[in-house]
């Protein structure tokens, strides 16, 4: 028996209505193709720490020096991720405390801006993020955003971001993006930021486990911060980490607690030091180099069924497909493809003319479908899948489910695939 399962049996003793709800969840996983580019599977040894005693303690503060007793283990766990993340990117200084990647970032401003302070960041509707200066966010509300974003084919145009720096003189520079399918230059961004005085931030959420593989360019060389979520491509529990040059270790930990949080959730930070773990093995490299292959792969077989793409490829992890010529919208080509047991998230895409609840995108990633174990002549069936669950007939969409439910079923989840990935099998 599972774990998943195990601990879905003790609560089904106490709470069924929870217990059932977890269930229903878990078999939404099982039969369906999970390809939000965010998301990815956590091991069960992740879950595991998850949900463990750890979760129970206050621990305000940092090892060695917190605001309660009985944190002697505690400082240990702590320690203990610390030492794997810095050494997963070879950083100076790691904070495991943000509880997100928005509270990362949010740290990061904290300490080196000020309110009504400028910084550039990338158009939220050209793939950036909520948090680098979208008006309805903290960072667009607090501080003077500016941005950058992609040019007609799709790809940022570093003379652009160079010459709006130039413009509005920000203090800091963040580079990074939730729906960016090319690789970053951080080099590029770094020569901005020296030009115009600025710091340089660099949000590495979605590639973060393609940088920890090295099948992606690392940003701590050139970044003063870096930035990045747990869950996604790094496949461990939801959370956020900071890393940061050692003459701003400082500022940034107290910009974290006592800052923005109190007491770090020690049971995620002992996930983390887990999923830390998954990574240093390496058997993780393979999986970052199939998350690409799978989704070259992929982008080239859409295209060869007419899907148009944003910047006509990928580099990374996803890839937007671009319905602005189409008489769909991303809303509608998400719920036909929710039909069929395949999950997407519409996405705008650049100069889009729908609104933000309708988009002309969807945004197709391929990490938890690699973590299954699929690999490229899957991409095959998937594509062909694609293309049916998004035409008019009824009878193609029946061809797409049974697509569907064949690769569910020949890659059971929290079954065969953390074994064929050198994890222990959980059943
Ligand atoms: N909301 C996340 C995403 O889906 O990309 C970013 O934080």
């Amino acid at each position: 028996m599972s774990i998943v399962e195990c601990s879905d049996d003790i609560l089904s003793l106490q709470d069924p209505e929870v217990a059932a709800l977890i269930q229903q969840e878990s078999q939404r996983l099982k039969d369906g193709i999970e390809l939000i580019a965010s998301e990815n599977v956590a091991s069960p040894a992740v879950l595991a720490a998850l949900s463990s005693v750890f979760s129970n303690k206050y621990a305000e503060g940092y090892p060695g020096r917190r605001y309660y007793g009985g944190c002697e283990f505690n400082d240990s766990l702590e320690l203990l991720a610390i030492k794997r993340v810095k050494q997963i990117f070879n950083a100076e200084h790691a904070n495991v405390q943000p509880h997100s990647g928005a509270q990362a970032n949010h740290a990061v401003f904290l300490a080196t801006l000020s309110p009504g302070d400028s910084f550039l960041g990338m158009d939220l509707s050209h793939g950036g993020h909520l948090t680098h200066g979208c008006p309805v966010n903290f960072s667009g509300i607090y501080y003077k955003s500016y941005s950058y974003g992609v040019n007609e084919q799709g790809f940022i145009d570093y003379e652009e971001v160079l010459r709006v720096a130039k413009q509005c003189q920000p203090k800091l520079i963040i580079a990074g993006a939730s729906a960016y399918p090319r690789a970053l230059n951080f080099a590029k961004f770094r020569e901005i930021a020296n030009e115009v005085g600025a710091l340089l931030l660099v949000d590495m959420a979605h590639i973060a486990g393609l940088v920890a593989a090295g099948v992606h360019e690392s940003p701590i060389p050139f970044a003063d911060f870096v930035t990045t979520t747990t869950h996604k491509t790094l496949r461990g529990p939801r959370g956020g980490i900071i890393m940061c040059r050692e003459k701003y270790a400082k500022a940034i930990d107290k910009a974290v607690f006592p800052g923005l949080q109190g007491g770090p959730l020690m049971h995620v930070i002992g996930a983390k030091a887990v999923a830390f773990g998954e990574v240093l093995k390496p058997d993780f490299k393979k999986y970052a180099e199939q998350i690409i292959i799978n989704s070259r792969h992929l982008a080239k077989k859409l295209m060869g069924y007419g899907f148009s793409l944003v910047s006509g490829g990928t580099d990374n992890h996803l890839m937007l497909v671009d319905f602005r010529h189409s008489h769909y919208s991303g809303k509608e080509a998400e719920q036909m493809l929710a039909a069929v047991n395949i999950t997407v998230n519409k996405n705008s895409v650049p100069n889009d003319p729908r609104k933000p609840m309708v988009t002309s995108g969807i945004r197709i990633g391929t990490p938890a479908i690699t973590t299954r174990g699929m690999v490229e002549s899957d991409m095959d069936k998937l594509a062909l899948a694609i293309s049916l669950a998004l035409k008019p007939e009824l009878d193609e969409h029946r061809k797409a489910r049974q697509i569907v439910e064949d690769l569910c079923s020949q890659y059971p989840l929290y079954q065969g695939s953390f074994s064929k990935l050198g994890y222990a099998s959980p059943v």
